[in-house]
């Protein structure tokens, strides 16, 4: 357990940044956390720490005034969401690029012990994900590059700056590569939404309003595997605390298709089967991606715990709480 040390939680008002910041205050660690977005736009609320600040960790000044006396940072900024938005926003989504840059050279003059990485599946060669089920990808297959257009290539280009920051300079990394993270306190609307929110709270409003269908991007065979965002974030403090450098794959090897994924969601309801309009024409990614997870197994003796079925339980259970509380045209999340 990390406890006791000062740490710099970047993107900290983000979805898996707000998970990790509540762990680490709950462990006994000094939090400092900042973010782009205003605090009323964070996901989750710490009332009982000052140190928090808004800003853009695109801007060198800022990681050099925050970087100071801390023992870890964790960066888990960038601009992103699902398929939505990442295939609408490449240039935005390499931006990011910069948050790392400019937050590993002062990590340097700093003199900062360990720094992790929050990294994607995106990073993987999409050359190896055009079928519709595959073996689940293996940390080597990032290389060949050939990413996901915009996004995956920065996180690439990102993980390869913090191994370089880490033989030329001695910086400590752990690098995590996650595979679509979900849970409560995550975007479900606006557009930034992954597929689990999004079929989660489209079926929830096909409920409420007495609608029988629901609209499907793509033709539901693509495949994923999915993992609940309590499991993410042991998975990374268990990486963090490893002496393994490299990156390595944070997910679920429970691969399935969207379809299956809207089956287990509507069994959550009482109501009638929902027909499924798919829309060929909207954002699709890769056919088929899933996570081999035997070197998570081998350098941290570990694996995640929460079935689909029992995470999507509770994402759905949140979703409708919160859409009840705030209407359907009502979210907090809608601001980058
Ligand atoms: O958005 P996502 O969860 O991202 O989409 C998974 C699949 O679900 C896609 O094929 C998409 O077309 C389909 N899908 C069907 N209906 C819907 O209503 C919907 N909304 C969404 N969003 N998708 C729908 C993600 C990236 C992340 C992150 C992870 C890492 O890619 O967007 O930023 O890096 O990967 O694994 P996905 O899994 O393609």
């Amino acid at each position: 357990m990390i406890k006791g040390k000062k740490i710099l939680i970047v993107g900290a008002g983000g979805f898996i940044g707000g998970h990790l910041v509540k762990r680490l205050l709950e462990d006994g660690n000094f939090i400092i956390a900042t973010d782009i977005k205003p605090k009323e736009y964070w996901f989750q609320d710490f009332e009982n720490s000052k140190n928090y600040y808004l800003m853009d960790m695109k801007e060198i000044s800022n990681c050099r005034k925050v970087t100071k006396n801390v023992d870890y940072v964790f960066n888990m900024a960038c601009n992103m969401g699902g398929m939505g938005f990442i295939e609408n926003n490449k240039a935005e989504c390499m931006q990011s690029v910069l948050i790392n840059t400019n937050l590993l050279i002062s990590c340097k003059e700093n003199q900062v012990k360990k720094y992790f990485f929050s990294s994607s599946a995106c990073a993987y060669n999409i050359g190896k994900q055009q079928k519709v089920f595959i073996d689940g990808l293996k940390e080597e297959d990032a290389y060949p590059a050939d990413p996901e257009d915009g996004y995956g290539w920065e996180k690439l280009f990102s993980e390869r700056m913090c191994r370089h920051f880490m033989e030329d300079y001695g910086i400590e990394v752990r690098i995590a590569r996650y595979h679509n993270i979900y849970g409560p306190y995550g975007t479900y609307d606006g557009g930034r939404e992954k597929a689990p929110a999004a079929l989660c709270r489209k079926v929830i409003i096909a409920k409420k309003d007495n609608k029988n269908k629901i609209e499907v991007w793509g033709d539901g065979k693509q495949t994923r595997t999915f993992l609940y965002v309590d499991d993410c974030i042991e998975g990374t403090l268990r990486l963090f605390q490893s002496d393994y450098s490299e990156p390595v794959n944070i997910g679920s090897d429970e691969q399935v298709s969207i379809n299956q994924m809207i089956e287990i969601i509507e069994n959550f309801t009482k109501a009638k089967k929902l027909e499924r309009i798919y829309q060929l024409d909207k954002p699709k990614g890769v056919r088929g991606r899933s996570s081999n997870n035997d070197l998570v197994k081998k350098v941290l003796k570990w694996s995640y715990k929460i079935k689909l079925n029992e995470g999507l339980r509770k994402t759905y259970d949140w979703i409708s709480t919160e859409i009840n509380k705030k209407g359907s045209n009502l979210s907090r999340f809608t601001k980058s």
